[in-house]
């Protein structure tokens, strides 16, 4: 399966971030390379004019969140059809960070990944527990959960990203095995065609490790994916 390299920016990327882009072509020699997919999720502000500026170089673009509805008195928010008229192909739904910041249950997020579907959007599900729910044995009952509630049932092709919560930005990240038996539950649960993506404090020094494990078919980036520096190096790393 195709390796997806997904960067989430986050509320990040004023400022440098067109020339930590620019700087990430260029090391590719100019354009991206084919035998992987590489994505970036900046914020919404920046993102129609990022996808028309850098698609052609084999970049796509993803929103980090969308509303569940088409349209409609929902000040502030953003719809799947509007993140699909960027020139953007993923929208990532269910973050734990939306999940904590706006109160979302496997419901909402079930509901969005159905809207980006049918916007034509792949989303990208994540998933994780808590280091407190690791730590009682219950990390896989609820990502089995989450899971159940979170997927949708429109038709199409979706991402599920296994990010644990406490691995978040911590620089943290569980063991390899860890990982191996989440992603393997994980996979268990879910269509051939999903590409499963570890997320949660990656960074150069643990790329190769983590994108080798067989269940492991990408990894979503967060911090690391600012930095041309920090990024090309995951993205060569994975296999
Ligand atoms: C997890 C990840 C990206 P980071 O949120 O989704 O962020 O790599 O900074 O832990």
């Amino acid at each position: 399966m195709k390796s997806l390299i997904a960067g989430n920016w986050k509320m990040n990327g004023i400022g440098q971030a067109r020339v930590e882009i620019e700087s990430l072509i260029e090391r590719f020699g100019g354009s991206m390379p084919g035998d992987r997919d590489i994505l970036i999720c900046p914020p919404a502000t920046i993102l129609r004019d990022f996808a028309r500026s850098y698609s052609d170089e084999g970049i796509q673009f993803g929103g980090q969140d969308c509303h569940a509805n088409t349209s409609g008195a929902h000040t502030g928010d953003i719809s799947a059809e509007m993140i699909a008229d960027t020139g953007a192909s993923h929208v990532i739904v269910g973050h734990s960070e939306r999940r904590a910041d706006h109160g979302e249950s496997d419901e909402i997020v079930k509901a969005k990944a159905n809207a980006a579907l049918r916007a034509g959007l792949t989303p990208i599900i994540c998933v994780g527990e808590t280091r407190e729910q690791r730590e009682a044995g219950i990390a896989q009952s609820v990502v089995g959960t989450q899971l159940e509630g979170s997927l949708p049932d429109a038709a199409g092709v979706f991402v599920v990203a296994y990010e644990p919560v406490w691995a978040i930005g911590t620089g943290l990240t569980p063991t390899i095995q860890d990982i191996a038996e989440m992603h393997d539950f994980i996979r268990a649960k879910t269509p051939e065609s999903t590409r499963l993506l570890y997320g949660g404090s990656v960074k150069p020094g643990n790329a190769q490790e983590i994108l080798a494990i067989s269940n492991v078919n990408g990894a979503l980036v967060g911090g690391a994916s600012l930095k041309a520096d920090d990024f090309f190096p995951i993205i060569n790393a994975a296999p």
